[in-house]
């Protein structure tokens, strides 16, 4: 397919991708300012490349009639979590916001993959306004603990060095790996409330400096 006819294609998800960078961000900001703690550490966004759109299609049989419909995370967020607790928050944070309507949820915390991944996935409906008027378009919201990040991005580096033949020896010390991050989000999660305390206050340092 022609390069034009990508941009075409890709152009909504990547106004998708900055709005909704824009709107979580401010999120953040606006807990920021009013001294509560907020459940979200940090927000990435990306458009599929087009290579991986096409392998994907490849492996899951997908026409392009069916492209945008079957190809559910042409645009992907992540939202990264301190703790464990705060996924659920997220979550409820997504269900109800009205400039989306989610379509399914996966649950890849509670049923770890295989791979020893997890993460909270969510595809939802959302609206964009283009020249040609208002297009729905299909978002995937990622939403995992910093330490589940740190699992997932080092695991994912790996797969791609491996292209998938990944040697057992290190798919195993991987799978030991997970089972450290889940030790490691609850020892977290024990001390959660102090470490909010300790932000709090520090938070309140900060604000009463900027006022001065
Ligand atoms: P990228 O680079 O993030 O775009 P699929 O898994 O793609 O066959 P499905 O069912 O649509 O099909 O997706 P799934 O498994 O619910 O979620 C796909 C995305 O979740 C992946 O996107 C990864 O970002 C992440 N993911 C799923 N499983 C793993 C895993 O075992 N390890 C890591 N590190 N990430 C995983 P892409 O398209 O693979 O890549």
């Amino acid at each position: 397919m022609e390069i034009q006819l990508w941009r075409e294609i890709l152009n909504p998800y990547e106004l998708a991708v900055k709005e909704l960078t824009v709107k979580f961000n401010h999120l953040i900001k606006e807990h920021r300012q009013l001294d509560i703690y907020c459940p979200i550490e940090q927000v990435t966004g990306r458009v599929k490349s087009i290579n991986s759109i096409l392998e994907k299609m490849q492996r899951k049989n997908i026409t392009w009639g069916n492209m945008e419909v079957q190809v559910e995370d042409i645009a992907g967020m992540r939202i990264i979590c301190q703790f464990y607790e705060d996924i659920e928050k997220v979550v409820e944070i997504i269900r109800n916001r009205s400039d989306m309507a989610v379509k399914y949820e996966k649950d890849y915390i509670t049923h770890m993959k295989e791979s020893g991944y997890r993460s909270y996935h969510m595809i939802v409906y959302y609206n964009v306004e283009t020249f040609q008027g208002t297009k729905q378009i299909q978002v995937e919201f990622q939403i995992r603990t910093l330490a589940m990040n740190f699992w997932a991005t080092i695991e994912h580096s790996l797969q791609y060095k491996y292209k998938g033949n990944m040697p057992e020896h290190l798919t195993q010390r991987l799978s030991k790996a997970a089972d450290a991050i889940i030790a490691l989000d609850r020892e977290m999660s024990s001390v959660r409330s102090e470490v909010m305390d300790a932000q709090n206050s520090s938070q309140m340092q900060a604000n009463l400096v900027a006022d001065i």
